[in-house]
């Protein structure tokens, strides 16, 4: 059943109710994709959804925003949010909390913190659970920005604890990464995954108002020259000192993100990341749909003996992957092309 008029046209016109009803339809929404198994739903599929909302996007810049537990994302993101209020534009908001059983307090705490924000039409804020798939994470990370940008959100801040594995599929989905570094971590940031720095498209040493915040500037400067030794790069990440229960250093940050956007785009590196995420959905979207279509024919029964079989060693993976497959084009052409039949 497609997308009911009304309400994609109120979402598209950014309002608020429409715009949550429709990202939570896409959540729940079977995927739709060919091959699937039909299910008896009266809801629209993922695929219906995409489709037209898909047209819309490409609008929003992506800022994903990361960093350790408490260093001030949160406050951060609301304050850079109400920042880029004053300059007109509407704001989507992403919390994702990766930390699944405990996520509800810390979700409630971000919700009260932005609360500043919730009265203001032109802002959206959606906290979601990492519930430890990470395939499903960006998924669903990715399905809330397109419906965002589709809206009208021209700016979407996600962020995300750092944490290894999770700000790596957000730089995946985002245009700039802001990684959020505190004062007197001197010695861990030596120690600091590189992982990290390789992804920072802006430093922020936030709270500032701490006594090391100057020392901390220096030893991610120094890190960042040695980096630009070993790689030449075009980009050299700003650093921004902010204080965010303040909003001190936010205009300087939508600065410094407003910059990289502009290098972004007369670099072609803006181009290159568009074609990077397409090639990461589309292979995302494929692998989904060839799974769905396996099980289609084949049935979960079928899967859940496959699995056993390797876990037993009475197959590889390589072998069970390859009769699954044969089996599968056997079930959907009703018999296997005999070689030569196709070409005749
Ligand atoms: N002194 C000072 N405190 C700050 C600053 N920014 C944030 N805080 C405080 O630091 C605490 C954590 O801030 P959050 O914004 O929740 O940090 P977070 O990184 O989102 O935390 P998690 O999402 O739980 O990882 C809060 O008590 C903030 O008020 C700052 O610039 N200076
Ligand atoms: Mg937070």
């Amino acid at each position: 059943m497609p997308l009911p008029e009304g309400l994609l046209a109120a979402a598209l016109a950014g309002e608020r109710r429409a715009v949550a009803r429709l990202i939570t339809l896409l959540e729940n929404a079977p995927s739709g994709l060919a091959g699937a198994e039909e299910q008896p739903s009266a809801a629209a599929t993922a695929a219906e959804i995409m489709a037209a909302i898909y047209p819309h996007t490409g609008q929003a810049q992506v800022v994903g925003m990361t960093g350790p537990p408490g260093g001030g994302k949160s406050t951060l993101v609301a304050r850079l949010a109400a920042e880029y209020r004053r300059r007109g534009l509407m704001v989507g908001i992403v919390a994702v909390d990766p930390s699944s059983p405990f996520s509800g307090g810390a979700i409630l705490g971000d919700r009260i913190r932005m609360g500043a924000l919730s009265g203001d039409s032109g802002v959206f804020i959606r906290s979601m659970a990492n519930r430890g798939e990470l395939g499903g994470l960006a998924r669903s990370t990715a399905g809330v920005v397109a419906v965002l940008d589709a809206c009208g959100f021209r700016r979407i801040l996600v962020e995300t604890v750092g944490t290894g594995q999770a700000e790596v599929e957000i730089a995946r989905t985002a245009h700039a990464t802001v990684v959020v570094q505190v004062p007197e971590m001197g010695d861990e940031i030596q120690t600091m995954k590189a992982g990290i720095l390789e992804i920072a498209d802006v430093l922020v040493v936030n709270k500032a108002d701490h006594a090391g915040a100057a020392r901390t500037v220096a030893a991610l400067g120094a890190m960042l020259d040695l980096r630009r030794s070993v790689a030449a790069e075009a980009w050299r990440p700003p650093i921004v000192q902010t204080v965010a229960t303040r909003g001190e250093g936010c205009a300087e940050l939508v600065d410094a993100l407003d910059r990289h956007a502009a290098y972004l785009g007369t670099s072609g590196r803006r181009a290159a990341q568009d074609e990077a995420r397409a090639r990461s959905t589309l292979r995302g979207v494929l692998h989904e749909a060839l799974e769905e279509w396996l099980l289609t024919l084949l049935g979960r029964a079928a899967f859940e003996e496959a699995v056993r079989q390797v876990a037993q060693r009475q197959d590889d993976p390589y072998g069970m992957a390859t009769a699954l497959l044969r089996r599968a084009l056997q079930e959907a052409g009703g018999k296997r092309p005999q070689r030569g039949e196709d070409t005749a």
